[in-house]
């Protein structure tokens, strides 16, 4: 049910803004509990603390062929929401502000700014988590977003090490080379993104 008290990157494809006002909660159960109030979200957002007239924006440091940030965009896609990008290998200030906010340049990492408040949100896993509890309605992270091609292709490349170590015969070097590249497959899984067609919600 859309109120659109506030806008955020959630409003510009579902009308819905409220949800931005749960960010600095930053909890599950903040979002859930707003679900239900849904409709008198205004009238309790004093009383829990929350100004209503913030907007979040949201800024994701990456770099061109990281396949950990293509994770992120993948979803970010999925969700249609804006995103300011902040490419570290790009721009200067960028990298700068990353390395000062979180003592590293590792990417992905996004930025939540929310009236005063910013909030650095490593690790694409908890990225993507994040963006679906915020902005998906309940969706489910898109296939290339997802944790399901990254733990299906680990298990798999386990699953031929394990077999080349067992196994007797020569094809224990097909097996074991298999696994290898399996795991180097796995871990770039991700920039598949750049090659197929993208589907942008919105
Ligand atoms: N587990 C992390 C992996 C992130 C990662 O390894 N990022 C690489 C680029 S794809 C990176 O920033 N490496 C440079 C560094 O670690 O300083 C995630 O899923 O976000």
């Amino acid at each position: 049910m859309a109120i659109g008290f506030c806008t955020s990157p959630a409003a510009k494809h579902n009308g819905t803004s409220f949800r931005s006002g749960a960010l600095k909660h930053g909890s599950r159960g903040v979002h859930r509990r707003f679900d239900l109030v849904d409709r008198w979200t205004p009238l309790f957002a004093p009383w829990q603390g929350i100004d209503m007239s913030k907007e979040a924006s949201l800024a994701l440091y990456r770099f061109d062929g990281c396949p950990w940030c293509e994770r992120v965009r993948a979803a970010i896609d999925d969700l249609g929401i804006d995103v300011e990008e902040r490419d570290i290998r790009r721009d200067e200030a960028s990298a700068r502000a990353l390395h000062e906010a979180t003592g590293r340049g590792r990417v992905p990492v996004l930025r939540i700014d929310e009236g005063t408040q910013t909030r650095w949100l490593p690790e694409s896993a908890d990225i993507v988590r994040y963006l679906y509890d915020t902005y998906g309605e309940g969706r489910r992270p898109a296939l290339l977003a997802s944790r399901i091609p990254q733990t299906a292709g680990l298990l798999l490349s386990l699953g031929l090490l394990v077999a080349s170590f067992i196994t007797e015969s020569p094809t224990r070097h097909y097996l074991l080379a298999a696994g290898v590249m399996v795991f180097a497959l796995r871990n770039s899984l991700p920039l598949l993104r750049l090659v197929l067609p993208r589907r942008r919600a919105g």
